[in-house]
């Protein structure tokens, strides 16, 4: 009983929100976008990359190569077929030389072995990362890049450390300073709450996450652990928003990794969110300030008014309310034929 009005009340608000939020206007350009994820360690790095995919198809993403620090090929491929379903299979993916977590996690082969069963494509020769990261940078505009890290600052800090190569006389700083408009990267607690919270993405390589913090040149927004549970993805959208095809690899992982009843924490689609409709409002971001990572894995904040780093800040209901309608939207968006 209490489940069928929930989900009468869920009718009502989808069918309300979907003709007024979320009004991204038509004439802005695409955001060329680098992400780099922790692919098959939770839930939310494939959900993000959907909201990538749909926001290709909106004409408001160029996703200009898909980095991953999770070693081995299971996350590759799994990264591949999933860009192969949305038909991008020519989008770059780069793969980390660290072996930080190789294990494959619950849905990366299982949501590969079940979409051989759907479609073909083309498996991917892939390159290690910081060539990847150095050509995307290398060949867009400057300034341009809008980076999006969901896993370990591994790669990245890899690549501030590559030297100037055939792809660019610039090292590997210099390239992320003339290229890169901001780093939007979930890692840290900032809440109270949170203050001795060691975070999954700071904790697995703390030294990657202090070499971001303090040698980055652009401006960084952190959303923090506190973020992820007041904006869970909702469990009747994976339920009921994609009867529009009869097999979705995002919706499948989903299955695999907690069911489709559950409503996973959503930590990895705020920074994908954000790098595609910065101008809609779905957060709040801190005064400037620095965020130190502390050598045990911990973070915090101090505001200064010539600091390069802001942080989420905690979304008001409306705010919550929204993202999550934002999430349920774009994740199950039909893909174009
Ligand atoms: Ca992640």
């Amino acid at each position: 009983m209490r489940a069928k009005t929930v989900c009468g009340y869920l009718m009502i608000f989808f069918a309300t929100v979907f003709f007024l939020p979320l009004n991204f206007s038509a004439a802005a350009e695409p955001v060329p976008v680098i992400f780099d994820t922790d692919m098959g360690n939770d839930i939310d790095d494939a959900l993000a990359l959907a909201i990538l995919h749909a926001g290709i198809e909106r004409g408001r993403c160029d996703l200009l190569a898909v980095t991953v620090t999770k070693p081995g090929m299971a996350a590759a491929e799994y990264i591949q077929m999933v860009n192969s379903w949305y038909r991008h299979p020519d989008i770059p993916i780069g793969v980390t030389t660290k072996d930080i977590l190789p294990e494959p996690g619950r849905y990366l082969e299982k949501t590969t072995a079940a979409a051989r069963e759907k479609f073909e494509w083309e498996s991917k020769r892939c390159d290690t990362a910081v060539p990847v990261l150095r050509r995307a940078l290398a060949a867009a505009a400057d300034s341009s890049v809008v980076m999006v890290q969901v896993g370990f600052s591994t790669n990245l800090a890899d690549l501030l450390d590559s030297p100037a190569d055939d792809i660019s006389p610039l090292n590997g700083r210099e390239l992320v300073a003339k290229k890169a408009r901001i780093l939007l990267m979930m890692a840290g607690g900032f809440t109270e709450e949170y203050q001795a919270h060691k975070e999954f993405n700071v904790v697995n390589d703390v030294p990657s996450a202090q070499k971001l913090a303090t040698e980055w040149p652009t401006p960084i927004q952190f959303s923090g652990f506190e973020i992820g549970p007041v904006i869970s993805m909702p469990s009747a959208s994976m339920i009921n928003d994609y009867g529009w095809t009869d097999w979705h690899p995002v919706r499948d992982s989903y299955e695999a990794y907690c069911g489709l009843d559950k409503s996973a924490w959503a930590w990895d689609l705020t920074c994908a969110l954000v790098a595609i409709f910065p101008e809609e409002g779905f957060f709040d971001m801190s005064e400037p300030g620095t965020v130190t990572v502390r050598d045990d894995g911990t973070t915090y904040f101090t505001p200064a008014a010539d600091g390069k780093h802001a942080i989420f800040l905690m979304p008001s209901t409306e705010q919550a309310a929204r993202v999550r309608q934002a999430f349920a939207l774009l994740c199950s968006q039909p893909r174009k034929n």
